[in-house]
């Protein structure tokens, strides 16, 4: 077989896979839109794609995966370092030996009767000096179809990576043979929760995912590549990836500032991104919706690019209303994943501001919806290019980045932090990152959604090391010599009212926020000194209509109690989790906190 590229490391690697894991055939992905039509073609074929009504929903897909493969596995993910000590205390360890030795049984044969893939991906525009570049071998053509979408693939990476180059190895099997004759049939391919592995050799760079066809546990270039790895590699070369959004804000006068915000998945991230501002004047574009990568740049300031190429984004909740960009995003060239089928051929999920029309409505399982369970999965998704969100800024594949002026940190919490308070400064910005805690979603498959836990920097499930480290990590990018450093707020859409009503209405509303946040960094915002950092005062803030002035007071006060306990929390519960290795500067951020509370 003729192979697209001389590249002796990627030669050797595809081949040494392909003798352990015995595919039927081999295939090198070239990235052409032939290409994709094929994966679709082979999908509806083996009945796991869906297609949806052409005069509705144009060359788009439906797909239902396995009741037990809906969502990233926390549980099964590994960071596995040589030293425990630096996967640290929040990432499951495994000696490296003994997990390739486990996976390894499991590869043997698994290909069975199944293409081998070679997608080889850019994470960042192509050939530009910021870009990685990793090649994803998959027995998957959903994979292969959603990294055409999410990355940019194909033969003009190989051309870049040349005979010499540097790649990323990402191993990934749904974990499921085919004997002689057997197809899939209509049923996802995966593997029993027992032999799911989401694997990460940090040392190595290399990643092994093995069991699952879902989001971030099988298309490597995100979660695992995009954050655990490049976590280390910018540990190790003084720089940020990180689990955040990045906008282009524009006020009435035309002045631009750039956004990046980090907030746990499924709260908020592609919403703020794309958000529509309900206040006259202000525009808001997306240069990303869930990964920046931040570097200095000769001027001292963070420059964030986007290394994605479109959105995996949440179904659920997303609406004309709610989000439009991202419903004109989708309404083209788009996978579904796991959302309802209405009697016309269409998607419908929970929250997309409308009934469906008469006749069945088939859930996500596939069964005709009994309306006793949501119609669509709580972490159903959309796989939507990029390039179709009206809201695309100009920049968004600029490879010199876009210059950073604020960084938000949030998560769902329903009582203690206000809508929005600013650090005082660099280290209590970092102390307000590594303290985020929010009520847990349906984006991870293992964990009981609506506890609240600590998420620092929204990174938990993402940091490729011991957040301790992580977290001096922030701190020594803060003391780098002549740095123009973004300036940091915490922010909280997700008050509620002891009977479970919503305070804030967020979504468009958010950009009263971002106004205060914009008119902080160009130094002409109203503000009030508190005891937890800088806030606008009730009276100064744009309120909306819809909430009254006595909502507002809640939103924007000091819960001393509240805070009181939040404290007592991160001092006994939080902080000594990490132990040696938990910076003094954040223990000195919250002896100050503690302080001026007491006061
Ligand atoms: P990941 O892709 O998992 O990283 O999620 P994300 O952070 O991008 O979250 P996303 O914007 O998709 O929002 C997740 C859910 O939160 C959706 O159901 C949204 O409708 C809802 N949501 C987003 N913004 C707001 C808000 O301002 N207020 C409220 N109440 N809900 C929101
Ligand atoms: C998240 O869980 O933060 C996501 C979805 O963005 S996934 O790609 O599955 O990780
Ligand atoms: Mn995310």
């Amino acid at each position: 077989m003729t192979t697209p590229t001389a590249n002796q490391k990627l030669l050797n690697w595809v081949d040494e896979v392909a003798r352990l894991v015995k595919p039927a055939h081999v295939e090198w992905c070239d990235g052409s839109a032939a290409e994709y039509d094929r994966m679709v073609e082979t999908m509806l074929k083996d009945g796991l794609a869906t297609p949806l009504n052409h005069a509705k929903r144009p060359n788009s897909f439906l797909f239902r995966s396995d009741p037990s493969d809906v969502a990233r596995v926390e549980n099964r993910t590994y960071i596995a370092s040589k030293s425990q000590d630096d996967a640290g205390p929040t990432n499951n360890w495994m000696d490296p030996d003994q997990l390739k030795l486990e996976m390894r049984a499991l590869y043997d044969g698994c290909m069975a009767g199944r293409t081998l893939y070679v997608i080889p991906f850019s994470m960042g525009p192509v050939g530009s000096p910021i870009a990685k570049i990793g090649v994803e071998i998959s027995d998957s053509p959903y994979v292969v179809a959603n990294m055409h979408v999410m990355t940019r693939v194909g033969t003009r990476v190989l051309d870049v990576l040349g005979d010499k180059g540097e790649f990323v190895p990402c191993l990934h099997s749904v974990g499921k043979p085919l004997a002689p004759g057997e197809s899939d049939n209509g049923q996802w391919p995966s593997a029993p929760l027992a032999h799911k592995y989401i694997s990460h050799f940090p040392e190595e760079r290399l990643i092994w995912s093995y069991g699952s066809g879902y989001g971030g546990n099988a298309l490597l270039g995100k979660k695992c590549l995009a954050l655990r790895i490049a976590s280390v590699q910018a540990r190790d070369e003084g720089w940020l990836a990180e689990h955040m959004l990045i906008l282009k804000l524009t006020s009435p006068k035309g002045v631009v500032k750039f956004v990046c915000a980090a907030f746990p998945s499924a709260c908020g991230k592609t919403n703020l991104a794309m958000l529509v501002p309900t206040i006259p004047g202000w525009k808001v574009e997306t240069v990303g919706d869930d990964i920046a990568w931040m570097k200095f740049g000769a001027d001292g300031q963070l420059y964030a690019i986007n290394p994605e190429y479109g959105f995996f984004g949440v179904a659920p909740g997303t609406s004309k209303l709610s989000n439009p960009n991202a419903m004109a995003a989708c309404e083209t060239n788009t996978l579904f994943t796991n959302v309802a089928l209405t009697s016309d051929g269409d998607v419908w999920w929970e929250g997309i501001g409308f009934d469906p029309p008469a006749g069945d409505v088939i859930d996500w399982k596939g069964k005709v919806w009994d309306k006793k369970e949501p119609a669509a999965h709580p972490n159903s998704r959309f796989t939507t290019p990029a390039s179709q969100c009206p809201a695309i800024a100009d920049e968004w594949q600029d490879p010199a980045g876009v210059p950073i002026s604020a960084i938000l940190f949030g998560g769902r919490r329903p009582s203690t932090i206000p809508l929005v308070h600013q650090a005082r400064s660099w280290n209590h910005g970092v102390f307000l990152g590594s303290i985020v805690g929010s009520e847990v979603t349906a984006a991870a498959l293992d964990l009981k959604a609506g506890t609240v836990r600590r998420d620092p920097f929204a990174m938990l499930p993402f940091c490729g090391y011991h957040m301790g480290d992580y977290f001096k990590h922030w701190i020594k990018i803060g003391e780098k010599a002549g740095a123009q450093l973004p300036k940091i707020f915490f922010v909280n859409w997700f008050r509620k009212t002891a009977d479970g009503r919503w305070l804030w209405p967020g979504y468009g509303e958010n950009s009263r926020v971002l106004k205060w946040i914009f008119e902080q960094c160009e130094g002409t915002g109203k503000f009030v000194e508190t005891d937890i950092g800088i806030m606008p005062s009730v009276d100064d803030f744009d309120r909306p209509d819809s909430v009254s002035k006595e909502d507002l007071a809640e939103l924007l006060k000091v819960d001393h109690e509240g805070w009181v306990k939040e404290i007592a929390d991160v001092r006994a519960e939080h902080y000594p989790k990490f132990g040696d290795k938990m910076p003094k500067e954040l223990w000195a951020e919250l002896e100050g906190l503690e302080k001026r509370l007491a006061k």
